[in-house]
């Protein structure tokens, strides 16, 4: 009897320590979003190339742009030691406004009345102060209308970080689980997904053609003033893309390079990875912007590295800039999860 039973849990054990069992995998929730479980685990969080590498590397980029990257660093170990849901692609238009619906919450672009950003193939970023790529910010554009076609499949922009905090919140509240944007951390590990190369695609820029949907030859036409930052090949999308239409990385994430900016749920530190614990790093107590990864349709492909940090104040609203949410595990997934 006590053999029988020590081998069964052995068999339980042996199968989770292979791989999570396929009921555990992958996830899809009572609002339809899918979601890929993300083992615990341990990885090397930044990056330490320094600016002749870069230089050499990105040769049509200003050298100056190679020496605003302390942030990046210092490479540091992190452990991530719960696993965790991730959602598979960014949260889609169609799932943003099914919250809206449902909640009730009226989105920062349409509170406030000051709108958002948006496309407008007449208007000219050089006739204008800042040179902002968009127009804006105005009540004509918000999340329903960045100016350019967006399908329900395409990932929602113009979005804050306090309106992907109230998704969190309303779905913690209707799945009885806690939802919430992912740390720096978290979002770094999964983009990775193993990798230490620029991209999880590779180091060679050209690499995210089958990865990633950035700033390249389809998008340059509409942004004559920087053709020479476009990736040097066709992805196939001058705009937003529909999510998941590019390749996955290893852990099954679709997009967590490039198509939009994903806010995480950290304060920005420029020296925040000097002093971050290495296990769950939280990011600072305090701050003023929050933290946004991955670059996105409109990025040059330099800064949709995975190492790139960028950030904005949390009501920050724009074209190019949405979230993925994840979802904690619940107390018996835990228990039977890959740890
Ligand atoms: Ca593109
Ligand atoms: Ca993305």
């Amino acid at each position: 009897m006590h053999s029988s039973i020590a081998l069964l849990s052995c068999a339980l054990l042996c199968a989770c320590a292979a791989a999570p069992s396929s009921k555990f995998t992958k996830f899809t929730d009572a609002t339809g979003i899918d979601f890929v479980h993300i083992p615990a685990g341990a990885f090397r969080m930044g990056s330490d190339e320094d600016a002749q590498t870069l230089a050499q590397a990105f040769p049509a980029y200003d050298p100056a742009r190679f020496t605003q990257l302390a942030d990046e660093g210092p490479v540091h170990a992190v452990r991530i030691t719960r696993a965790f849901w991730l959602g598979r692609h960014e949260v889609t238009v169609a799932q943003f406004r099914r919250f809206v619906e449902a909640s009730g919450h009226v989105p920062e672009s349409e509170a406030d009345g000051t709108g958002g950003y948006g496309f407008n193939p007449t208007y000219d970023p050089g006739t204008t102060v800042r040179g902002d790529a968009f127009e804006g910010r105005s009540p004509r554009y918000s999340w329903r209308n960045p100016g350019f076609a967006q399908g329900d499949d395409h990932p929602v922009v113009n979005v804050t970080w306090n309106d992907a905090v109230a998704m969190a919140r309303w779905l913690s509240a209707k799945e009885g689980v806690t939802y919430r944007l992912p740390t720096e951390a978290e979002w770094e590990y999964a983009a990775r997904a193993g990798t230490r190369t620029r991209f999880s695609t590779g180091d060679d820029p050209r690499t995210l053609l089958k990865g990633a949907n950035v700033f390249d030859q389809n998008a340059a036409p509409h942004w004559p003033r920087w053709r020479a930052f476009a990736l040097d090949g066709h992805d196939g999308q001058a705009f937003t893309a529909p999510v998941g239409r590019f390749a996955p990385n290893a852990f099954g994430l679709y997009d967590m390079h490039g198509n939009v900016w994903e806010w995480c749920a950290d304060w920005h530190a420029d020296d925040y990875y000097a002093r971050s614990p290495v296990d769950d790093p939280p990011g600072p107590e305090d701050g003023s912007v929050r933290v946004r990864r991955g670059g996105s349709w409109h990025t040059w492909a330099f800064y949709a590295r995975s190492s790139f940090r960028n950030w904005n104040s949390p009501e920050t609203r724009y074209t190019l800039v949405g979230f993925r949410l994840l979802r904690e595990l619940a107390p018996h997934e835990s228990a039977m999860s890959n740890r």
